[in-house]
């Protein structure tokens, strides 16, 4: 479906889910060996603001360090996409990031895709309102699983920009697969222009994942705050516990939330019984290597055509070209 309204100069086109996703997906991940709720459930309204507080704790360096990456070399960035452009943010959130560029890059048009209606209309009506100039689109989609463009939005010129390292909550298998979605959306030579975490020392990773505050604790455990909200269940939250820590091995930070006894969670009508120290997998965050990440960019079909990164080398944005 859908439906375009000009509210405060924002066309809005809605391919929201249908809802009762939620329910078939968490009897689906408790009914593995590994229990497991996928980490798209974070971002209700309240999981959006945690993690928005999160991005401001100290030990989780990669809002900050991609900001500062793009602020320091957003005439380069420019100079490389070019003008009037057509630019699709990917899970735009609150698009704070994006207008770190919209003076250097004066674009054509802007279209913010995400799957939390409210956030989107908010962020995109403010952009609209900030940048008179400017034509504004918000696209609600889940932007894994359809990536349609507005037959408006249309455009020989179409740059992606998907920033915040969302990339790492893909299995590498499944970041292949997404990427040659935007390598077909953007068209050839179009670009991505991506934020991508790098490998590193685990102690940083380990406290970017476990902040002192207790934020991301609290953003993790929010997730059954929300099935308790949404759904017919009967979970005791006390019993439960925060648990991130770095799996070398795999290259990725894992999130857990760890049972603390032996217990029944009841989902409608449904018993699942857990013993004591049994985890729900929640997250994954992958980080990569620069030449892991050129190779799997390569099996997408593109090329990585510029990286920028801080001098600690913790995070990088790179300008990806198809062809
Ligand atoms: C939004 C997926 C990039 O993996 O760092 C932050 C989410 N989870 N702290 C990340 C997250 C816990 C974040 N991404």
């Amino acid at each position: 479906m859908t439906d375009s309204a000009n509210n405060a100069s924002v066309c809005f086109h809605d391919y929201a889910p249908e809802q009762g996703d939620f329910l078939s997906d968490v009897m689906q991940g408790f009914s593995n060996q590994q229990k497991s709720i996928s980490p798209k459930y974070f971002y209700d309204q309240r999981g959006s603001e945690l993690f928005d507080e999160i991005c401001r704790q100290p030990e989780y360096y990669p809002t900050r360090t991609e900001i500062s990456i793009l602020q320091s070399n957003a005439e380069d960035i420019a100079r490389l996409i070019g003008p009037d452009c057509v630019l699709i943010e990917l899970g735009s959130g609150v698009s704070e990031k994006i207008r770190l560029l919209f003076d250097v890059l004066s674009p054509a048009s802007y279209l913010g895709v995400d799957i939390s209606k409210d956030f989107l209309l908010l962020s995109t009506k403010r952009l609209a309102r900030d940048y008179p100039e400017l034509e504004v689109h918000a696209v609600c989609a889940d932007f894994c699983h359809q990536l349609e463009l507005p037959a408006q939005c249309q455009s020989d010129r179409l740059v992606a920009f998907f920033p915040g390292s969302s990339i790492g909550n893909f299995e590498p298998d499944d970041a292949v697969r997404f990427l040659k979605e935007v390598a077909t959306m953007v068209g050839r030579g179009g670009k991505l222009l991506i934020g991508v975490d790098l490998k590193k020392d685990s102690d940083i990773l380990n406290s970017a994942y476990n902040d002192a505050a207790g934020v991301t604790a609290d953003f993790n455990l929010n997730i059954l705050q929300r099935m308790q909200q949404e759904l017919d269940v009967n979970i005791d939250m006390s019993s439960f516990n925060h648990r991130a820590f770095y799996n070398e091995e795999l290259g990725r930070v894992e999130m857990h939330l760890v049972s603390q006894c032996e217990q029944v969670v009841v989902v409608e009508g449904e018993e699942i019984p857990l013993i004591a120290n049994e985890t729900i997998h929640t997250e994954n965050s992958y980080k990569y290597h620069l030449g892991e990440f050129a190779d799997l960019s390569a099996l997408a079909g593109f090329r990585v055509e510029q990286i920028w990164t801080d001098a600690q080398k913790l995070f990088s944005v790179q300008c990806l070209v198809v062809g």
